[in-house]
């Protein structure tokens, strides 16, 4: 049976059982890979307890000693916060059969795991997306397939900045993926709050992104995403922005290739170009969508209650 391999962490398994709230969480932005120390560490604290705060159970997903998991409650945190192997969705098999130690999950290794085990609801900082050289490179985040395959609502805030976010919006459109503004009607852009481009739909309440999510499922539609923009006290003026992303680009040569060092290369860049101001957006971003997600898998949760 799909998901009988996935070992879940015990809060998880207790969750699952009595139909309480879940939300799926990726590891990668945890990892070496996504934020430094001592960031990484804070901002595991934050997310798991602002979902804990939101009335859900946080489940980390990753391939510990090749075994598949969700939910990471009995693994030391030093550990989820160190070295690991970049794992996307196409990854997992490998990971398991070759034993990784510590396969972290990217945001379509994350919803492939949650869809296995029936979690409905994941948050992220920001989801991958449609590369601005893709026309030469192909580079189109595996992240987006994933999503459209699953019935899981991704929560996110938009995608990050140097990604072209008006394609990455229309390939979504073009997968058949609702993408529902929380409270705005344009796509954020991660660090900043617009981007400039348009949505055609928005939400403002977790109970009507819930209703929503439940009739695309119904038809058997796969994920959804529900993109909140980063809150005012964490956003980074636009302009500044885009400087510090050109040169980020410039740096890493991110103009020249694809691949999966691209997305840690140039984030680590413009950590290092911001004198450290995106690592602490990075950080606003990704509690924040934990809030609204744990609202939403309560709502999805109560609702099942009641059916
Ligand atoms: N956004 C971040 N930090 C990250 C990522 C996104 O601020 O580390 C990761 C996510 O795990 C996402 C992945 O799924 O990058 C996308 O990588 P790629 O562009 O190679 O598909
Ligand atoms: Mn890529």
């Amino acid at each position: 049976m799909p998901g009988e391999s996935v070992v879940l962490g015990s809060d998880v398994a207790g969750a699952k059982s009595a139909g309480r709230p879940i939300v799926a969480l990726e590891t990668t932005i945890f990892s070496e890979l996504g934020l430094p120390r001592p960031h990484s560490v804070q901002a595991l604290g934050h997310v798991t307890e602002a979902v804990a705060a939101g009335g859900a159970v946080p489940a980390l997903t990753a391939v510990i000693d090749g075994e598949i998991r969700c939910g990471l409650d009995t693994l030391d945190r030093s550990r989820i916060c160190g070295p690991a192997t970049k794992m996307s969705a196409r990854d997992i098999g490998r990971a398991v059969a070759q034993k990784w130690s510590y396969g972290a999950t990217t945001v379509s290794a994350a919803v492939t795991i949650a869809a296995a085990v029936g979690v409905e609801v994941f948050a992220t900082g920001g989801i991958g997306g449609v590369h601005r050289n893709a026309a030469v490179t192909g580079d189109i985040s595996a992240d987006l397939g994933a999503i459209a395959a699953r019935p899981v609502v991704t929560v996110t805030a938009g995608a990050k900045v140097f990604l072209d976010l008006e394609r990455t919006v229309e390939h979504l459109e073009t997968l058949g993926v609702p993408v529902l503004g929380w409270h705005c009607d344009e796509f954020p852009a991660f660090h900043s709050p617009t981007s400039g481009v348009g949505l055609s739909a928005s939400v403002t309440s977790a109970s009507e992104a819930a209703r929503i999510a439940r009739a695309h499922w119904e038809l058997g539609g796969g994920g959804i995403v529900v993109a909140c923009p980063i809150p005012d006290h964490g956003a980074i003026n636009r302009a500044e922005l885009d400087e510090w992303v050109e040169q980020a680009l410039a740096r890493t040569g991110a103009g020249d290739h694809g691949g999966a060092d691209v997305t840690p290369a140039v984030l680590g860049a413009l950590a290092e170009i911001s004198g450290g101001r995106t690592v602490e957006a990075n950080l606003v971003l990704a509690e924040n969508n934990a809030v609204v997600a744990a609202a939403i898998a309560g709502e999805l949760a109560s609702d099942r209650v009641g059916s």
